[in-house]
């Protein structure tokens, strides 16, 4: 039991921070919905005004590109007009207090980097980036405009979101580094995710069952509260910055 406790946050939980050598965030887009991302799986989630396979995979984008580019323009611009918030900050400012931190984010979002996180493996790609379907060309957000219609690359093939649709394999090197970094963590955070979507939602049990002190910060129970040591209810954004203060207070 982690009932002892000096501040917020169980007595555990502060000495296994504190004693971590590596210590491993993995966010979904619960720790981005503070910042006015909407999530997936939410209320108003994403999906519930499209279906993933309507929209996320690359058979409705040949099928329908005009559709499926109009939603990732609505994303484009929504991102386009947000910060990031301190629940992200606080991972930021956890890299330089800790031997090792690595962020494994299933967001699309580009928000770590833009908190000041370097070490920042994307498993689902990255929405600020697209390229050409034909030859690979690489185009940024400001190469394309806000297209409603999906742009075209000069060689005549469709230009797509550099992100990962269902059916499509996660970059290799990000999952090799992924897996890795859950094998090796003291302490893994799970955050702002309902753990649904695989290969993503392996990482939590790889690192449990590596030895890491798994903990799940999310406003509700999930699937992945069973495997955790400890389940942290509440936003992201107030517990992650409470938990680094808590921590290395004297620091
Ligand atoms: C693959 C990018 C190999 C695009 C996304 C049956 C069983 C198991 C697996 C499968 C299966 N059938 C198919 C599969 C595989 C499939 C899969 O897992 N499907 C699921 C749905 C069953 N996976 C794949 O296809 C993957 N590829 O398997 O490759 C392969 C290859 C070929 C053939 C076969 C296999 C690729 C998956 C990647 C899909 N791409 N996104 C885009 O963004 O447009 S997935 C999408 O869901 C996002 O990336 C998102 O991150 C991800 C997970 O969602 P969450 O991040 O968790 O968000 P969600 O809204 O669900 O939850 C938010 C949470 O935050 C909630 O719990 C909420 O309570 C909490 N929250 C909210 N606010 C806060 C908060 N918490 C804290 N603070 C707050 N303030």
């Amino acid at each position: 039991m982690n009932t002892q406790r000096t501040g917020i946050f169980s007595d555990q939980l502060h000495k296994k921070i504190l004693s971590a050598t590596s210590i491993v965030a993995f966010t979904g887009a619960g720790i981005s919905a503070e910042s006015g991302v909407p999530t997936f799986r939410g209320d108003e989630g994403l999906w519930k005004k499209f279906k993933p396979e309507e929209l996320a995979n690359f058979d409705a984008f040949m099928r329908n590109p005009d559709l499926v580019w109009e939603w990732y323009s609505y994303r484009k611009q929504i991102i386009s007009k947000i910060q990031p918030n301190p629940g992200h900050y606080a991972l930021a400012a956890l890299e330089r207090l800790v031997p090792q931190c690595a962020v494994i984010t299933q967001n699309v979002d580009n928000l770590h980097r833009r908190a000041g996180s370097t070490t920042v493996y994307e498993l689902h790609g990255n929405i600020e980036r697209n390229y050409c379907i034909g030859c690979g060309r690489q185009f940024a957000n400001q190469d394309i405009g806000q297209f409603n219609r999906a742009p075209r690359c000069p060689c005549g093939g469709l230009i797509r979101p550099d992100v990962v649709w269902f059916g499509e394999m996660l970059p290799e090197d990000q999952w090799n580094a992924s897996e890795r970094a859950a094998e090796t963590a003291d302490v893994f955070l799970a955050i702002g995710t309902s753990a649904v979507v695989y290969p993503a939602a392996s990482l939590p049990v790889i690192a449990k069952r590596s030895g890491a002190y798994v903990v799940e910060i999310n406003l509700e129970y999930t699937e992945l509260s069973r495997t955790a040591d400890e389940v942290l209810l509440g936003k992201s954004g107030d517990i992650l910055p409470q938990l680094v203060s808590e921590c290395f207070q004297n620091q």
